[in-house]
């Protein structure tokens, strides 16, 4: 098959799936995929078409705007275009985008701009005659729309009337656009509503709005918690508006909702530093925005610097970095964990997600791939949120080509080659080879990590290098290794060997719960072998004890028992532990291990979200245990701070601020240990 013809395919795939997406936005309100990733099937569609004019079609989605109206709803033809709006992805097109409009208006033009949020909603024309509110229409296809007017009205936001102000009788005609969105609190509540209810939940704040306004039911409307933010004036008899930040101030005046934070400007720069701002507090935000609007205040310049195929030259869209994207599944891969857990994960083609490149996603296990009918060599939709491991969300069957293949569980283990096992409970296949490479390399590097023993400098890179020459075979082994065998590897020197023989020695004195989670005992972290440490004197006590005896630990369920129990019975781990004990390992709690902890954060409860500064979150949390103080992962009312970092999540700070929670940075952290 020739690459002509390839491309032909490609782009008759394209536009088949973007026609179906089309659809499931505009005319049902039940999208499948994000605008974000509807734009990325256009771009890539627009570009084939860019590079194959004849293979342009007068149909391609790429010819027209929007989709049809719904014919349920009364038509509307409005009186002039509901334009969209052109985007920018870095600030290098922002920046072209004003050379362009510079070299149109004349280089040395005083300029202002306009800094809007784009908010993800519905957009509406709402016209008004003598003051009332006559019409409220959707935007459609951006000449025609749908009349829901009275949907409109249900939206306490949206003034009915117009009020006389000071000796100001209302126009006698205006037109505003504007954006119908859910606040994100109301768009969570309202699904969990419908999920109790057993309804289907609405995908995200935005289709929930437009799902809401185009009902023929009113009342369904009304029940909805809308609002509205207008970002224009299209048409107003009787008064001279001639700038946007004018006709901005004149809507707030006649009682329309005012937007926070709107900004103008003098210059580009500081445009591009309130994008910043915005992407900085994007998660905050009570509603879902995917950008800002950049626009050229003057109404005079704006006229003469027109339209180009719908999209004004004097506004630019300058997007944030999507969440989620699509992407190619290259192949599944298979992670062995180090209690011999079989990880499937995903090699995609790389993506830009949120500013970061991503080229692995998790797939959790072989049935939910299965469950979502993930296939090798599938385009998938992958998000990936905050601090969240990047997921596979789901394929686009519409672009399958045949090609794919169908995921296969392994039956021998990816490393060792010995056969795979899965517990009829469990969903996850092991290898149960005990001496496999691959669970010894997992094991080795939890043990020297910053969450268990410590042994700083010792990563992923060098716990692979160590059990591939055959230094380390076990856990213990780190305790015998010896300067010579050290030096022959590649890399190392008398000084670096000497740091990290010194490291190897101070984690010999952790306490007795750092050893606890570095054996990798299954369900023991952190917070369980604390809790075992407060209830064992030493590893031998806790050795001894019975599955009865440990279940009455508060705090430890009947698993983790019994996995306790379990590994202790293994000769190969008693072994272990005398191999530890030979090497003078410490194996007793030390003095502040006993009891709940005495300090100046004594009683207080922290939850942590986004990247600390200096900072690990396990630094963090240790930090705050020493101190007394507990982390827990979710803000509820006994929270006593949110310690956020960079990129802190959305839902965190939101929570934090509804119930009143003082947020502290990692400065006011320690300010509180070292200060109180
Ligand atoms: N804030 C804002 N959003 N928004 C969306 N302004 C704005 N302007 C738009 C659109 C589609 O369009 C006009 C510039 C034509």
């Amino acid at each position: 098959m020739g690459a002509e013809e390839d491309v032909g395919k490609r782009i008759r795939r394209l536009r088949k799936a973007i026609r179906y997406h089309a659809y499931r936005y505009y005319v049902l309100d039940d999208p499948e995929i994000t605008d974000a990733e509807y734009d990325a099937l256009m771009a890539e569609l627009k570009e084939l078409e860019a590079a194959h004019p004849e293979l342009v079609t007068p149909d391609s989605p790429t010819q027209r705007v929007g989709a049809e109206p719904l014919p349920q709803f009364e038509k509307v033809e409005h009186r002039t275009p509901l334009l969209s709006l052109d985007n920018a992805f870095d600030e290098e097109e922002v920046r072209a985008w004003e050379r362009r409009i510079r070299r149109l208006l004349g280089d040395d033009t005083d300029l202002q701009y306009t800094v809007e949020p784009k908010i993800d909603g519905l957009a509406v024309s709402l016209t008004y005659e003598e003051g009332r509110l006559v019409q409220g229409a959707t935007r459609g296809n951006g000449f025609v729309g749908e009349d829901v007017t009275q949907n409109l009205r249900t939206i306490p936001a949206i003034p009915l009337r117009i009020p006389v102000v000071g000796d100001e009788a209302p126009p006698a005609y205006l037109e505003a656009r504007g954006e119908v969105y859910m606040p994100r609190d109301r768009f969570e509540e309202l699904n969990r509503r419908r999920e109790e209810a057993g309804e289907k939940p609405f995908a995200n704040p935005r289709n929930a709005a437009a799902g809401s306004v185009r009902q023929l039911d009113s009342s369904i409307t009304a029940s909805r918690p809308l609002s509205v933010f207008v970002y224009a004036v299209e048409a107003v008899e009787g008064v001279t508006v001639s700038a946007q930040w004018d006709g901005l101030s004149y809507l707030q005046r006649l009682g329309f909702p005012k937007a926070e934070n709107i900004a103008r400007c003098d210059d580009l720069d500081t445009a591009l530093d309130l994008y910043r701002k915005w992407l900085d507090q994007r998660d905050a935000l009570n509603y879902d925005a995917d950008g800002v609007v950049i626009k050229v205040d003057s109404f005079a310049q704006q006229e003469r610097l027109g339209e180009v195929s719908h999209a004004p030259r004097w506004a630019i869209a300058y997007k944030f970095p999507a969440h989620e994207g699509i992407t190619k599944l290259l192949r599944i891969g298979i992670n062995v964990g180090r209690t011999g857990t079989l990880n499937p994960y995903a090699e995609l083609e790389p993506v830009q997600l949120g500013g970061v490149t991503i080229r692995h996603a998790t797939l959790h296990n072989e049935a939910d791939i299965h469950r979502k009918d993930i296939r090798e060599g599938d385009t998938v939709i992958v998000k990936r949120a905050g601090d969240v491991i990047p997921q596979v969300v789901a394929p686009m069957t519409e672009l399958r080509t045949g090609q794919e293949t169908v995921f296969d569980m392994v039956r021998t283990c990816p490393v060792c080659g010995e056969p795979v096992v899965k517990p009829e409970e469990e969903v996850m296949y092991y290898c149960i080879n005990a001496s496999c490479p691959a669970q010894l390399v997992a094991r080795v590097e939890h043990f020297a990590s910053r969450g268990a023993m410590d042994i700083e400098g010792f990563g992923a890179r060098l716990a692979q290098t160590f059990v591939e020459k055959g230094l380390l075979g076990d856990v213990a082994d780190f305790y015998y290794l010896k300067q010579d065998d050290i030096l022959e590897l590649e890399g190392f020197a008398e000084k670096s060997v000497a740091n990290l023989l010194a490291a190897i020695e101070a984690s010999k004195e952790r306490p007795l719960w750092r050893l606890l989670t570095g054996l990798g005992i299954r369900g023991v972290g952190a917070i369980v072998a604390q809790l075992l440490a407060r209830n064992f004197a030493s590893l031998d006590e806790l050795m001894a004890a019975s599955e009865g005896e440990l279940e009455v630990i508060e705090g430890l369920g009947p698993h983790t028992a019994k996995s306790i129990v379990d590994f202790f019975a293994q000769d190969r781990n008693r072994n272990l532990v005398e191999k530890l004990r030979r090497a003078r390992v410490r194996m007793t709690r030390l003095p502040e291990e006993e009891a709940p902890k005495e300090g100046q954060l004594n009683g207080l409860t922290f939850v942590i979200t986004g990247t600390l500064p200096t900072m690990s979150r396990e630094a963090a949390t240790e930090l705050i245990e020493a101190q007394g103080g507990r982390v827990t992962s979710s803000v509820s009312r006994n929270t006593s701070y949110l310690l956020v970092g960079e990129s802190p999540g959305g839902t965190k700070v939101r929570r934090a601020e509804e119930l009143g929670v003082p947020s502290v940075t990692e400065e006011e952290l320690r300010e509180l240990v070292d200060g109180g």
